[in-house]
């Protein structure tokens, strides 16, 4: 399997300190904002990547067509205007090599390289009980001790690259969109399979439709899908979200979904024209706002949910006009409701399907077997013979990414199997049993199910830094959630979340693609604002859901 790494150019590894108060994993959104605050802080931190550069997603997922679907203007860090102002967006929704080059202006202008370690790899973290701090190694040999460990690693950062039997037998390129090359593929005149069509695999497929000589799409779960409207931007809009700075630094981090819209109707108040006209104006905003914005009653009412639907079917069938593409890519009524699962936003993604070179092919009811050297082969035991397969096919989200790595926690306690047997956090912030590792992007905290994450992030990692800081201030050492800690959150996160349809649907959300997962709602869906005041309160009032202790050890690094 190809991946971004093997093409990455070797740059001078900087030396990881042998001893440290916090080291952080991952430099991504969360990682380059946590190093930055606790360096601020004045703790010796330092973090490190498995990538050759920084930006997390956004160096690991340099598919084609790979975009945002938040609004640039707000996928930002909002806790300095001079940050916020220098850089300028080119479009409304930009792709990722633009987004890539934000986040190296973002580790530049904040000076964040000289304490970070690339191409390091996190391998293995053990608690010691002794001295109440961890020993880390890596994979180029370093062995380090840290007071603090952070996991930054991401939400979406663990790929599912071995999906399919006889994956390493394929005569071709086999790609996964999470590891896709650094210099990227030739795919024109190039036969092409994509597997896949979440968000991810829509951007792949929109794109590349134009540029190969025939591409096979495996659809097994049909999708809601909306319509991107992506003006580009010049100085005119600049200076208007520019000017916005305070606004939305006051508006996003208190919204429902952390984007600077918020539900703002009433299903049962209005007849049934108004709800139309509504759906309509929102629809042809060409954002997520019919999603995140419109009638918070799709998420727990089915009738309402049905009907909202019916509404995106409706927009899809008119596109698509062709009965049997209708048949394989809108889904039907009572498979499962719009929004449940992640809604991507597209341009001309189903008129790609229109094209003489696009082919779908549905693997509901004749799924792929495997993968063979000409290409896939399906139960019926038909083989598409393809050049290129690029697998978009999705990761372990939010307890993936930690539990690849070999984390040994008190009394022996391993996170992989914990997490085997039940995905339970504290907050979204803690693990009970593992003293002083912090996590961000993990499960039960609001995060990309219904979050722009820059918000969730930022607020994750600012609870991180303020935690620590308040853990000094008390002269404390360790900090643990406790055992009825873990309990209640888990339990409140549970009634929440079971009470929306989100539950009820197969999909990242609840863990069902990767299978022996237990189920569970990933992401927190009481809303960002309102988990956001949670965590305030709880370390304003002492972290009750925590105990905190001093070792006998000296804790200087
Ligand atoms: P997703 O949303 O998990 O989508 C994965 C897709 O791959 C989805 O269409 C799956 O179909 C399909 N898939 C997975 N396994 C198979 C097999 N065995 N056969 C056929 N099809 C398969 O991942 P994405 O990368 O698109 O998006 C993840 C997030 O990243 C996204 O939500 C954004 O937040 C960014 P299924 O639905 O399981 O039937």
């Amino acid at each position: 399997m190809l991946d971004a790494i093997q093409t990455a150019t070797s740059a001078e590894r900087n030396a990881v300190p042998a001893s440290l108060d916090a080291l952080v994993i991952g430099t991504g959104v969360a990682g380059l904002y946590e190093l930055h605050q606790l360096r601020e802080m004045g703790l010796k931190v330092h973090a490190c990547d498995t990538a050759s550069d920084v930006g997390g997603t956004w160096y690991w997922n340099r598919y084609p067509g790979a975009k945002f679907d938040s609004e640039a203007y707000i996928y930002q860090y909002l806790f300095d205007e001079k940050l916020y102002a220098g850089w300028t967006w080119s479009e409304r929704f930009p792709g990722q090599p633009e987004i890539e080059r934000w986040m190296h202006y973002i580790a530049d202008t904040l000076d964040l390289r000289r304490d970070i370690s690339f191409s390091t790899k996190i391998t293995k973290a053990t608690f010691n009980e002794n001295t109440g701090r961890w020993t880390v190694e890596t994979d180029q040999g370093d062995v380090i001790d840290t007071q603090f460990l952070i996991g930054c690693t991401g939400m979406l950062s663990a790929p599912l690259t071995d999906r399919f039997p006889g994956q390493s037998s394929f005569k071709g390129q086999i790609v996964h969109t999470g590891r896709y090359p650094k210099g990227g593929l030739d795919l024109e005149g190039k036969r092409v399979a994509v597997i896949g069509t979440g968000a991810t695999g829509i951007q792949v497929i929109q794109t590349i439709a134009p540029v190969v000589d025939k591409l096979t799409v495996f659809v097994r779960t049909p999708q809601y899908v909306l319509p991107m409207k992506n003006p580009k931007y010049g100085p005119d809009e600049a200076h208007w979200y520019k000017g916005r700075f305070d606004e939305l630094k006051t508006n996003i981090p208190h919204t429902f979904t952390g984007f600077e819209y918020d539900f703002q109707h009433t299903w049962a108040e209005l007849s049934p024209a108004e709800r139309r006209a509504i759906l309509e104006e929102i629809h042809a905003d060409g954002s997520l706002k019919l999603w995140l914005a419109s009638f918070a009653e799709m998420f727990f009412d089915e009738a309402v949910s049905e009907e909202i639907s019916e509404f995106v079917r409706e927009k899809m069938r008119a596109r698509l006009k062709d009965p049997r593409l209708i048949d394989i890519l809108v889904p039907k009524k009572g498979d499962y409701g719009f929004g449940t699962h992640r809604v991507p936003l597209e341009t001309q993604y189903l008129e790609a399907y229109l094209r003489d070179n696009v082919e779908a092919v549905s693997v509901r009811d004749n799924p792929i077997t495997e993968v063979v050297p000409e290409g896939v082969k399906l139960a019926d035991g038909t083989v598409y013979e393809v050049d290129t397969i690029i697998m978009a096919v999705g990761f372990d989200a939010g307890s993936g990414a930690l539990a690849r790595i070999d984390i040994t926690g008190r009394d022996d306690l391993k996170l992989a199997e914990e997490w085997r047997k039940d995905i339970r956090t504290t907050l979204g912030l803690m693990k009970y049993g593992f003293p002083n590792l912090f996590m961000t992007g993990a499960p039960l905290a609001p995060s990309a199910a219904l979050c722009n994450m820059t918000t969730c992030l930022q607020q994750q990692t600012e609870w991180i830094a303020r935690c620590i800081g308040d853990m000094r201030a008390s002269g404390n050492d360790l900090i643990e959630p406790t055992e009825a800690g873990e309990e209640e959150w888990v339990r409140h996160h549970d009634e929440t979340a079971n009470a929306t349809l989100i539950a009820k649907t197969n999909s990242w959300y609840t863990g069902s693609n990767v299978p022996g997962k237990p189920r569970r709602v990933l992401s927190y869906t009481g809303g960002v604002g309102t988990y956001r005041a949670k965590c305030d309160a709880v370390a304003e009032e002492g972290y009750p859901m925590f105990a905190m202790s001093k070792v006998a050890a000296p804790q200087t690094a």
